[in-house]
C-alpha cells in the first residue's frame, strides 16, 4: 500500500513537469528522473514508419474500402492527423527531414543521393535518436528508417545503440510478375501475389525481431525502438489472404477525373519527367490497374497486422501503458489519380500520409483536421519524454493538438520538390508554386480531389497572396552529390534539367 500511494504522489508530483534530468532511477515500475529534487516520467518510444505509404487508411477515409483495424485503434486510442504532409514527397529528403528536424530547403536535400551526413554542415547534426540517447533512452532500429545505409559499424553505433535486421522485401518470385514496364522496366515495378509465407518478408521478421527487443528490454531503461516497415512500396507482393480482403472487381479503382492534367501547368509533369512508376495509361493497357490498386491495398492491410503484433508484443511486455506510439507514413503514392503511379507530385495523393500519436499525455479517441508536418514529430516526442526543448529544429510540437486536437496551429504544412517547387496545405486550400511561376490553387471544401485548378480565377488572388507568405525563406538548390530525381530549372532560357542528362524545352512532348 505504501509503495502505491507513494506512486500515486509521484505521478502527482511529476505530470507536466520540464525540469532537466540527471540520474535515472526506477520508480514504481516506470522510467524516471530526478534533478532538483523533482522526479518525471519518461516514457518509451515506438517510432514506426511505413515507407510509400499513402492515406488508405481506414479511419482516414483515403480509399472506402481500406482495412486498418490496428493502426485504427491506436488512433482510437491516441490523437491522429488526418492533414499531415510530408515535406518531400520522396524516401530520403522526407525521413532526412524526420529525423534531422530540417527542411529539403534548408538542407538541399531533394533526391535519392546524397545521405545527409555526408553533407560537411550537417554531418555532427544531432538527430531525433541521438538526442534520446544523449538522455539516456536506449535507442534500436529495425527495417527501413533512413533511406541509405550506413557502411561502417562506427557509423551505425553513434546514430543507434542496436541494430536489428534490414528487413526490407524478402521473398520474391523467381520472375516478374507484371509484364516490362515501359521507361526501363525497373525491377522494383512489380506486384501481384504468388505462393509464398508471411514469415518470409521483411516486414513480418523485423516485427519479430522488435518484439522480442521489447520483450528484453531492461524494465530501467526508457527505450526507442524505430521500426521501419518497407511496404507498401514497390515491388508489393502479398499472400493470397491479404488480396482476399478486398474485391475483384473495379469497384476498388480510385475516382480519377480523365481530363485532370488540362488544367494544370505544364511543369508538373516536369517533376516526374522520366520515372520507373509507369502512368496510369501503361497499368491500363496492360490491365494492371486493379492489380495495382489490390496489391498496395493488401500489402497496406498486411503491415497493419504486423503494427498488430507490435502492439501485442508491447503489451504482453507490461510497458504498453508508458509507451509513446506514433506512426508515419513517408509520403503518399499516386495510383492512377493525376494519371500517374507512384509519388514526385506536390499534389494530395504524394503529401498526405497518416500520423498517428498515442500513449501518456496524449488525449485518446481525437482526430486533428488542422495542417501539420512531419517535421513537427521531432520537436513532439521531445515535448512527449520530458526532455530539454531544442532551438534548432524547424518543425513546431504537436503537444497542444495533442491535448486538444482543437488547439489552433497557425503555420499550414509545406511540402518541397526541389528547389523553387512549393505546396503550402491550410485547412482549407493547397497552394503550389512552381520554379517556373505557375500556379495551381484547390478548394478542399468543394473539391477534395483537386481536379480544379481555381489558381487563375480573378477572386483567388488574395488567397494566393495569403498562402505565398508561407513559402519557405530558404530556398537552397540540390546539395553537392545531388541524384536521382533532381530537377533543376533555368529561368533566363526557360529549360528544365532532369537528372543531370535530359534538357526538357517548352515545346517536348510529354513523356
Ligand atoms: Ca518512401
Ligand atoms: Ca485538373
Amino acid at each position: 500500500m505504501k509503495l502505491l500511494l507513494g506512486c500515486a504522489l509521484f505521478l502527482i508530483l511529476t505530470f507536466g513537469t520540464t525540469a532537466s534530468s540527471q540520474d535515472s532511477i526506477s520508480v514504481c515500475g516506470q522510467n524516471s528522473d530526478v534533478a532538483q529534487g523533482v522526479k518525471k516520467i519518461r516514457p518509451n518510444v515506438l517510432f514506426i514508419a511505413i515507407d510509400d505509404q499513402n492515406d488508405w487508411i481506414g479511419h482516414m477515409g483515403g480509399h472506402p474500402l481500406a482495412k486498418t483495424p490496428h493502426m485504427d485503434a491506436v488512433a482510437s486510442r491516441g490523437t491522429s492527423f488526418l492533414n499531415a504532409h510530408c515535406q518531400s514527397p520522396l524516401c530520403n529528403p522526407s525521413r532526412s527531414s524526420v529525423l534531422f528536424g530540417l527542411r529539403p530547403t534548408t538542407t538541399g536535400i531533394y533526391g535519392l543521393s546524397p545521405s545527409i551526413r555526408s553533407i560537411p554542415k550537417w554531418r555532427d547534426r544531432v538527430s531525433l535518436a541521438q538526442h534520446l540517447k544523449a538522455n539516456d533512452y536506449k535507442t534500436s532500429i529495425t527495417g527501413k528508417i533512413f533511406h541509405q545505409g550506413f557502411s561502417t559499424k562506427a557509423e551505425r553505433d553513434s546514430e543507434f545503440d542496436v541494430w536489428g535486421p534490414a528487413g526490407g522485401v524478402g521473398i520474391k518470385p523467381a520472375a516478374k510478375l507484371i509484364p516490362p514496364t515501359s521507361m526501363g522496366n525497373h525491377p522494383a515495378m512489380d506486384w501481384g501475389t504468388f505462393p509464398h509465407s508471411d514469415t518470409e518478408k521483411g516486414d513480418f521478421q523485423i516485427t519479430t525481431w522488435a518484439i522480442d527487443e521489447i520483450t528484453k528490454a531492461n524494465p530501467d531503461d526508457a527505450f526507442f525502438l524505430a521500426v521501419g516497415y518497407s511496404l507498401p512500396h514497390v515491388p508489393c507482393y502479398a499472400t493470397q489472404q491479404w488480396f482476399d480482403l478486398y474485391p475483384d472487381d473495379d469497384s476498388v479503382l480510385p475516382p480519377i477525373n480523365r481530363d485532370d492534367r488540362d488544367d494544370t501547368p505544364r511543369f508538373s509533369w516536369y517533376l516526374h519527367w522520366d520515372l520507373p512508376e509507369p502512368r496510369l495509361a501503361w497499368v491500363q493497357h496492360n490491365t494492371q490497374w486493379r492489380n495495382l490498386v489490390r496489391s498496395y491495398l493488401a500489402c497496406t492491410s498486411f503491415v497493419d497486422a504486423q503494427i498488430g503484433r507490435l502492439i501485442e508484443g508491447l503489451k504482453t511486455s507490461g510497458r504498453f501503458d508508458n509507451t509513446v506510439i506514433v506512426i508515419w507514413g513517408d509520403h503518399g503514392w499516386h495510383l492512377g489519380e493525376k494519371l500517374i503511379t507512384g509519388k514526385n507530385t506536390l499534389w494530395e495523393e504524394s503529401t498526405r500520409v497518416p500520423l498517428i500519436f498515442s500513449g501518456p499525455g496524449i488525449t485518446a479517441s481525437q482526430q486533428c483536421n488542422q495542417p501539420v508536418e512531419l517535421l513537427d514529430i521531432y520537436p513532439t516526442l521531445i515535448d512527449l519524454c520530458n526532455l530539454d526543448a531544442r532551438d534548432d529544429l524547424e518543425g513546431i510540437s504537436l503537444l497542444p493538438q495533442l491535448r486538444d486536437a482543437a488547439a489552433v496551429r497557425e503555420r499550414p504544412a509545406i511540402t518541397s520538390h526541389n528547389q523553387g517547387n512549393h505546396s503550402v496545405r491550410t485547412t482549407r486550400y493547397r497552394y503550389i508554386l512552381y520554379a517556373d511561376g505557375s500556379e495551381e490553387l484547390y478548394d478542399h471544401l468543394v473539391d477534395p480531389h483537386e481536379w480544379n485548378n481555381i489558381a487563375a480565377e480573378q477572386s483567388s488572388a488574395d488567397l494566393i497572396t495569403s498562402h505565398q507568405r508561407w513559402l519557405p525563406q530558404i530556398d537552397l538548390p540540390p546539395a553537392t552529390g545531388s541524384a536521382h530525381r533532381i530537377l533543376v530549372y533555368d529561368r533566363v532560357r526557360d529549360e528544365a534539367i532532369w537528372e543531370d542528362r535530359i534538357t526538357i524545352l517548352r515545346t517536348d512532348p510529354i513523356p
